[in-house]
């Protein structure tokens, strides 16, 4: 069948369940998706030698690494040009751009820094995002650092903030858009605390002195990312989700969700609405947890379609998008296009779902209803949309975009050694 044709009947189809694949379609492109660059380079980053460190890793030795700037730049342009829709790039500290004898440390980073990556998203409008990199570092490698007792260290990691701080206001002024600047630090201790409360009580009163400074909060988000344990701070995390629920609350800041941080079960798609209730906006990292914080590559999972019902519901001016996961044991651009191309596809199906009707039926308390008709509309016709949806934005449908990575790693990234 012709793809047109399967469009239209699709749409046909979805009409007779009270939806409108034309709105659906016209809201997904209001939902852009903040891309980390880590995935390109496996958190490296640009402005030193070493290991990763923090409790994260990234596991697999698949060739092709970007090891630059340029072939970060250039593996994210590739990756978008496969990707529909307009979206926003997730940078970190660590990726800081030196000239020849500009190297600057952390505590010391400049706008001009990153001035490359600024002409690289107006080239290809993108937002950017920002996060300060509490790791990677010999001023991390104690596994403490906004709560050190040492203040040369943690004022070092304060400092970092609040020039982060400045390069995110840069972003968000170039560019015309607010940048979000995600705090998320390792901080934790590896077997159990004699004292849960001091690391916290300096943490918190850290954040107090970064947060003193004035920034424009127009221009810039501050969010705070809690997590439950690291590789090696297995026992204790300062920044646990109870502080930072409290923290964000208490001080107008926003909380990040990220999907991996939690206990196995847990899902952080009920979180979303209860968050909304008392703040303007939630952040979020979407992950793919396999029995830890493993930060797979995104599936179209259950837990991936709950988390998409719950940011459609809110609405795009209430949700910050992001992505975070690292896997180098696949082609790390299709790891990019998959997550991206996923988190899409969940988010039109769940614009593809009946909500209201559902709604409405769980207001009467019809749960038969409701289980009968959420089920139903899982074997509606949502990849004929979806294939329209790429077909109208030029990317490739279906799996047809593997081919150019294929071309890609065989031109490209074979030739990295
Ligand atoms: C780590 C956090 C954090 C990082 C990135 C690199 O567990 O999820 O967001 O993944 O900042
Ligand atoms: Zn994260």
């Amino acid at each position: 069948m012709k793809d047109a044709t399967r469009y239209a009947s699709a749409k046909a189809l979805y009409q007779t369940f009270g939806v409108d694949t034309e709105t659906a379609l016209a809201k997904l492109s209001e939902f852009p998706i903040s891309m980390h660059c880590w995935q390109g380079d496996d958190v490296n980053g640009f402005d030193r030698e070493g290991a990763l460190s923090g409790g994260i890793q990234t596991t697999g030795n698949y060739p092709g690494r970007a090891r630059n700037a340029a072939e970060l730049m250039a593996d994210i342009e590739k990756a978008l040009s496969l990707i529909p829709g307009t979206h926003r790039l997730n940078l970190h500290a660590s990726y800081a751009i030196f000239q020849p004898g500009q190297w600057a440390d952390r505590d010391a980073l400049l706008p001009e820094h990153f001035a490359p990556w600024v002409e690289f998203a107006r080239k290809h409008k993108l937002g950017l995002d920002f996060n300060p990199t509490f790791f990677s570092h010999p001023f991390a490698d104690t596994g403490r650092t906004l709560s050190n007792e040492d203040s040369k260290i943690r004022n070092f990691w304060i400092r970092h903030t609040v020039c982060c701080l400045r390069i995110a206001e840069y972003f968000a002024r170039e560019l015309g858009t607010p940048s979000t600047l995600n705090i998320w630090i390792p901080d934790g201790l590896k077997d159990i605390p004699a004292d849960r409360a001091r690391p916290r009580k300096i943490y918190k009163e850290a954040l107090d002195e970064i947060l003193a400074t004035p920034y424009d909060r127009k221009l810039v988000n501050v969010t705070i990312e809690s997590k439950v344990f690291g590789i090696g701070f297995e026992s204790y995390t300062v920044g646990s989700h109870e502080f930072y629920l409290n923290y964000a609350a208490k001080n107008n800041v926003l909380c990040l969700l990220d999907s991996g941080h939690f206990h196995p079960t847990e899902n952080i798609a009920d979180k979303i609405p209860s968050l909304l209730l008392y703040a303007d906006k939630v952040a979020l990292h979407v992950s793919r947890p396999v029995r830890w914080d493993s930060d797979h590559v995104l599936r179209l999972d259950d837990m991936l379609r709950d988390i998409a019902h719950e940011i459609v519901l809110a609405g795009s001016d209430r949700i910050l998008l992001a992505l975070d996961y690292f896997d180098a044991s696949i082609n790390r651009i299709a790891a990019w296009v998959l997550g991206m191309r996923n988190m899409q596809k969940a988010l039109l199906a769940a614009l593809l779902d009946p909500n209201e009707k559902l709604s409405a039926l769980q207001e009467k308390g019809d749960f038969s209803q409701v289980l009968v008709l959420q089920e139903e509309c899982k074997s509606l016709p949502f990849g004929d949309v979806w294939d329209e949806y790429c077909r109208r934005a030029g990317v490739p449908e279906r799996a047809d975009w593997f081919n150019a990575v294929s071309e890609y790693e065989q031109t490209t990234l074979s030739k990295r050694i």
